[in-house]
């Protein structure tokens, strides 16, 4: 069976050594020597001033809401898993959702402005896929309107714009380090600002506010993370190029396998390097996207409908609201496998069938 993901694992002795000296330390959690080696070697592969290991991408991006006080209404994508929303409801605010652009897939910097309203306090977009929003239009739009950005980078490990990571971006940005990432620590998650006095704060909420062994300085959470997951990141981090590599093969041979299948690919961000996070596909219709999809799961390999459906129509914690684009693509959008581990016989396989599947019709 091929699954539409698998966690990348490092040689079992690699990460062996790691716990054996978390067994001569008898040190578990709490920002231990390990998560502490893996913030400063993350800040370095990531090129970035300030980041926090978490728990999780959701920890984290409730965290980043908490640390900008932010209340009313979170501009905010449909598009996206339901993280993105939910830590919006989870913090007491109210999503507000503004349709995407059909070609990126990530919410659309045109349709924000007339979605401001006095009760807006900042913009949460998702970088679908990894694939960076139109952060300077963004940018623009806050700054004119006074609003926070946060953006939820769960899928953007390893992505640039304009040779800067794209962590670097916004008031606040997250990642997701959950094992079905192309980069994880078995479950974890990135805060990263370049605010220094906002930095603090996230470091305090992170560690139920705690400042020194009898002090509160914030309203603070539990969103440590152990040292087995960070002995996973580490472990995991030496293999990344290698990884990024292989996805990148793996990607443009189903480019190449599947460009005249009738269905096509979001734009890649010009100025962006690409992480090769997911393979989606937009098919013309429901129709076509369902029965590849169901062709694909009678011959055992399984993919998944990353978006669907539109957060602004499912959640039962939400006003509903169509937004035409999102209804539309999030109907006919279904992401392959693409994983480490995927060989390029198998990939092979996958494309013949879809190739049968829409040419041929079988
Ligand atoms: N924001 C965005 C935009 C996100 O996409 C996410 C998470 C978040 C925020 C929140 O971050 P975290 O709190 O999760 O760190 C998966 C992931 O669980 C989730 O992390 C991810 N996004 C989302 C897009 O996908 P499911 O429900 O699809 O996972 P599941 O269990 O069905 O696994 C997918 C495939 O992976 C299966 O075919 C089996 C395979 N798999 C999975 C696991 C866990 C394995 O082979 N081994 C494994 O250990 O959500």
């Amino acid at each position: 069976m091929i699954l539409v993901t698998r966690p990348f694992l490092p040689p079992v002795e690699e990460y062996k050594k790691y716990i054996d000296s978390i067994w001569d330390r008898q040190w578990l959690t709490n920002m231990g020597p390990l998560a502490n080696e893996l913030e400063d070697q993350l800040k370095i592969y990531l090129n970035v001033q300030n980041l926090h290991f978490v728990t999780n991408g959701t920890i984290a991006l409730q965290m980043a809401i908490r640390a900008l006080d932010l209340k009313g209404e979170i501009i905010t994508t449909p598009f996206s898993f339901v993280a993105t929303t939910s830590s919006i409801v989870w913090e007491g605010c109210t999503p507000v959702f503004v349709d995407i652009d059909p070609e990126s897939l990530n919410i659309d910097a045109s349709k924000i402005e007339e979605a401001i309203t006095d009760m807006t306090s900042a913009i949460l977009a998702t970088h679908v896929y990894g694939n960076p929003c139109d952060v300077r239009a963004i940018e623009v739009i806050a700054k004119k309107h006074n609003l926070k950005v946060i953006y939820d980078g769960a899928h953007a490990f390893g992505v640039e714009v304009d040779g800067k990571s794209i962590f670097e971006y916004g008031d606040i940005a997250t990642c997701s380090l959950h094992a079905t990432k192309l980069y994880h620590s078995i479950e974890g998650g990135l805060v990263i600002c370049k605010d220094d006095v906002i930095n603090k704060k996230l470091a305090f909420i992170r560690n139920f506010g705690f400042n020194g062994p009898v002090n509160f300085a914030e309203l603070g959470l539990n969103g440590k993370n152990s040292e087995f997951h960070a002995a996973m990141g580490l472990a995991n981090l030496k293999y990344i190029d290698m990884i990024h590599e292989h996805r990148k093969v793996l990607t443009h041979s189903y480019d190449e396998r599947l460009k005249d299948v009738g269905a096509r690919r979001p734009i890649w961000h010009s100025a962006a390097k690409n992480n090769f996070a997911y393979y989606p596909l937009i098919f013309k219709s429901e129709r076509d996207m369902m029965s590849t999809m169901e062709y694909l799961t009678a011959h055992n390999v399984h993919t998944r409908r990353y978006f669907y459906p539109s957060l602004a129509m499912s959640l039962p914690y939400v006003e509903h609201k169509n937004l035409e684009i999102t209804d539309d693509i999030s109907k006919k959008v279904l992401c392959l496998p693409l994983y480490y581990d995927l060989t390029l016989q198998q990939l092979d396989n996958i494309c013949e069938l879809i190739v049968n599947r829409n040419i041929y019709g079988v």
